[in-house]
């Protein structure tokens, strides 16, 4: 077993990388748009099937599984220790509209053949191993990142917000998520969070979603934080009217408060002086939304991050300075600003770094300590368990669009160094 000759178990590690390969592009069809773009929105149709596909290779791997109320999904193996707390690895199978079928998907199909890697080794494990899937890791629906996991880490607020919270088309979160067979009751939510010392270690497969790993041909990135992320959404209102009658002087455009708040988004993230700083106006819409109609109304999702909590939070005020200044000039009504999360960043565990580093060493494969700019369920994770990361290369560092990439190589290391640190973890 892994625990008593590290050199000889190590080389009994074959991953199947023909079936991890199979999984990932059968899961990746499972998806709103063509191919190769991916489009998976939580509680659709699609969001059901690939829950599905995911439950059933958690059978076949012989986990017991368990679902919560708001769909996040466990499958355990159990240790010979059962009482102790167990390891849980895992991330999301959620897709962003027109993104790509790695992200979060390698550290669930990842997991599971992590899982499978080491039944086939004969090892066998002290404390538990379980594989999460996680509940809309992206914001994409309800506007919340990270859902899943911020409940399982206890955030009562969320709970609370849940039962009033609506989509785009203002279908409420509680029936989508019946639509999927959850949240039978309403105060499920509040069921969902995790109870503190429930794991003893969290341990997330991603790619990398930056170029740094491919560009210096080093197989695993071992991640040592993640940067603080926050998102806002604001809304201007004006009068609107007639694109010809209205005259210049009479008009109180919307449309332009808004176009002048994306442009001070970039400049106060500008203005930071770190490359750290980042800040994006990815979503904004006008109303009516007619070529010949001055908007009336606009709205814009603003998500800023920062390596730096205070950094960060600096440019949240600045935005919402400007936010203010932009409506007084312009005459129109600033209607809303509000902080949808505003979320520290978190920092990877020592004694689950040194796990990822010694599993690679063992393995022979170089890696490099970095920080995760993009969050990951990681980020709530570590508030309840002592949280670690590992990265694989991905190409050119795409991800968020179709031309993501990872090789079945690249996949394959990832979940070999996994396997390794879940079982020395376990054995801890
Ligand atoms: O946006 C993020 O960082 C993550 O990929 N959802
Ligand atoms: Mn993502
Ligand atoms: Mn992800
Ligand atoms: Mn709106």
């Amino acid at each position: 077993p892994i625990h008593e000759s590290h050199s000889h178990s190590v080389s009994s590690l074959s991953v199947d990388a023909r079936s991890l390969q199979k999984q990932i592009d059968e899961l990746a069809t499972f998806s709103d748009t063509p191919a190769p773009s991916v489009t998976r929105i939580l509680y659709t149709e699609k969001d059901v099937l690939a829950r599905r596909f995911i439950k059933n290779l958690m059978g076949l791997s012989g986990l017991s599984i368990r679902e919560d109320a708001v769909g996040n999904i466990f499958g355990r193996w159990e240790g010979s220790e059962p009482e102790l707390a167990a390891i849980a690895t895992g991330s999301h199978i959620d897709a962003i509209p027109y993104s790509g079928k790695y992200d979060g998907v390698v550290g669930v199909l990842g997991a599971i053949e992590a899982i499978n890697t080491l039944k086939r080794s004969g090892f066998k494990p002290k404390k538990s191993l379980e594989v999460i899937l996680f509940t809309s890791e992206e914001p994409t629906r309800f506007g919340i990142s990270c859902l899943g996991s911020r409940l399982l880490s206890g955030v009562e607020e969320l709970a609370k917000a849940l039962k009033t919270t609506v989509d785009g088309q203002n279908i409420s979160f509680i029936l989508a998520a019946r639509s999927a067979g959850y949240a039978e009751e309403k105060d499920d939510f509040y069921s969902v969070s995790l109870k503190k010392g429930s794991y003893s270690a969290f341990v997330e497969l991603h790619i990398e979603q930056g170029p740094i790993l491919e560009k210096e041909g080093i197989p695993i990135g071992i991640v040592t934080a993640i940067a603080a992320p926050a998102s806002i959404k604001v809304e201007f209102e004006g009068n609107g009217g007639h694109a010809g009658a209205v005259l210049m002087p009479n008009r109180n455009d919307a449309g332009l408060a808004a176009a002048e708040l994306a442009l001070a988004v970039e400049r106060h993230v500008l203005e930071s002086g770190s490359i750290d700083s980042v800040g994006t106006v990815g979503i904004l819409e006008l109303h009516p939304g007619a070529i010949n109609s001055i908007p009336s109304k606009s709205h814009l999702e603003i998500d800023t991050r920062d390596i730096d909590e205070e950094r960060r939070n600096i440019i949240i005020e600045k935005i919402r300075q400007s936010a203010s200044a932009i409506a007084k000039n312009r005459g129109v009504r600033l209607t809303e600003f509000k902080i949808v999360n505003q979320d520290p960043p978190a920092l990877s565990d020592k004694s689950i770094i040194e796990a990822m580093e010694a599993a690679s060493k063992e393995l022979n494969l170089t890696h490099k300590k970095m920080i995760s700019r993009a969050y990951h369920d990681s980020l709530f994770m570590a508030r309840v368990s002592p949280m670690g990361m590992i990265f694989i290369p991905c190409y050119k560092g795409y991800s968020h669009k179709p031309e993501e990439y990872a090789s079945i190589e690249n996949i394959s290391n990832g979940v070999k160094v996994l396997a390794v640190t879940l079982a020395k973890l376990s054995q801890g």
